[in-house]
């Protein structure tokens, strides 16, 4: 693999900015955006107001924690626009997240928002190693999902070149691959192991594909996947982490130069860790959940946010910003089996730990009498003995997370294959 590493000074000012320089910063734009929000969002008006705090109140960084938190409900409840913190008519561009039941969460973004996303995505970029003048693949699905625009506009901000694939069709991606020769891929990394299959099937060698470095992101995703997409392409797999709510792509970027957890580009996103269960915020080096709020938003500010992530925070390496480790998972995909708990990424972990299994797993809950039980279907490799790989993946299972499973081996192509986030649980407790 190339070494990718930028060139120190074409980064921005801000991401090499001391501490103390940076956290006067973010004291005076964290004053501003409770004002701004307090001011303009009903909202934040009746939490502060209900928690007997007003904007003034914060005189240090670590006064937020006398802020009321902001919970994915509250965007809900002010569907669709109610969060907005200018005039609709200053909205320039709206996004909005699916979810899985009832109505989607809409986001809103001023222009200078969407030039503040653009320069934070091309940063991201640069630390991924693309400078201006390369060629970027971006198969982030393009429409109301922040991935494919966000990609996009912070690549043509960096000056590279871009190409607007959006997710699917994964003959054609190979194809367009081959073809126009991009050093640089965005796209979730469970879709890269589609397009990994692809190229296998279409008899052509992806350690010999143009790709230089993949910028992946939008799920979870574990050190072993991450080594087995560098092993078969021959290129550097960096995490890129953000989420709509807060902006989209580019909260949060790993540098492919020391690949040690990501930089959350602290001079617009303030970011916490805070116990799940009590909301009490905890020292950095102790994993909890992540809490974002943001510094420059007009559009639609967030104050500490609660993103249900859980991961660490930990000092900055390659930049002054504080890093996050690779997230554990989303606690709402925590699965308690017997007591345990258990996150998809650790069955990833163990699944691309067993030599004969193919990269794709899915995780199914059932019931098995009165308990939870949980099977997962996984595929041997084309020549590999499958039932033997089963039994060591329960094995393994077992010993390292502590739970008991049903292995499930299907045909080749068996497992669902991911077109975009993948489906890690499918939960058919109730049926
Ligand atoms: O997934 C934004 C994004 C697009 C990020 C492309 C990176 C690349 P949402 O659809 O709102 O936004 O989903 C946000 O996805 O709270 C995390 O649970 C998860 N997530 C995003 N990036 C990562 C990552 C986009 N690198 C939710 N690692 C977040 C783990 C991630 N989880």
């Amino acid at each position: 693999m190339k070494d990718l590493t930028p060139d120190p000074t074409t980064l921005d000012p801000e991401e090499t900015m001391p501490r103390d320089r940076l956290e006067a910063l973010q004291l005076e734009r964290l004053r501003e955006t409770l004002r701004h929000a307090y001011e303009n969002v009903a909202t934040y008006r009746a939490k502060f107001d209900a928690a007997g705090v007003a904007p003034d109140d914060l005189k240090t960084l670590a006064d937020l924690a006398k802020f009321p938190f902001t919970v994915k409900d509250d965007l809900r409840q002010a569907y669709p626009f109610g969060m907005f913190a200018v005039p609709r008519n200053r909205i320039a561009r709206i996004h909005a997240s699916s979810g899985t039941t009832g109505k989607p969460t809409v986001v809103g973004y001023t222009a200078q928002d969407l030039d503040h996303w653009a320069g934070l995505v091309a940063r991201c970029l640069r630390a991924a190693g693309v400078r201006a003048g390369d060629m970027v693949h971006n198969a982030y699905g393009y429409g109301l999902f922040t991935g494919g625009l966000g990609a996009h506009c912070g690549i043509e901000k960096l000056g590279a070149t871009v190409v607007p694939v959006s997710g699917g069709m994964t003959a054609r991606q190979v194809q367009l691959i081959e073809d126009f020769r991009p050093k640089a891929i965005c796209v979730t990394p469970s879709y890269m192991l589609n397009i990994l299959e692809e190229y296998h099937r279409q008899g052509l060698d992806p350690g010999a594909c143009p790709l230089e470095v993949g910028i992946f992101g939008a799920e979870p995703w574990t050190p072993a996947m991450r080594a087995e997409i560098e092993e078969a392409f021959d290129m550097h797999a960096v995490d890129i982490y953000g989420l709509s709510e807060v902006m989209g792509p580019g909260v949060a970027q790993e540098c492919v130069d020391t690949k040690d957890g990501l930089h959350i580009w602290e001079d617009h996103f303030l970011p916490e860790i805070v116990d799940p269960g009590t909301g009490e915020v905890l020292p950095d080096g102790e994993e909890g959940e992540l809490v974002f709020t943001t510094l420059t938003k007009r559009g639609m500010p967030v104050i500490r946010y609660r993103t249900r992530d859980l991961t660490t925070l930990m000092p900055g390496t390659a930049r002054t910003h504080r890093r996050m480790a690779k997230v554990t998972g989303r606690s709402d995909d925590m699965i308690i089996l017997r007591g345990v708990n258990v996150f998809p990424t650790q069955v990833e972990e163990r699944v691309l730990a067993v030599k004969g299994l193919a990269p794709y797993f899915q995780i199914e809950l059932v019931k098995a009498g009165n308990m939870d039980a949980m099977r997962i279907h996984v595929e041997g490799l084309p020549g590999a003995d499958a039932a033997a790989c089963g039994v060591v993946l329960s094995r393994e299972i077992k010993e390292r997370i502590g739970v008991t499973c049903e292995i499930v081996l299907a045909e080749p192509g068996g497992v669902e294959r991911s077109q975009g986030k993948a489906r890690r649980v499918v939960d058919n407790r109730a049926s």
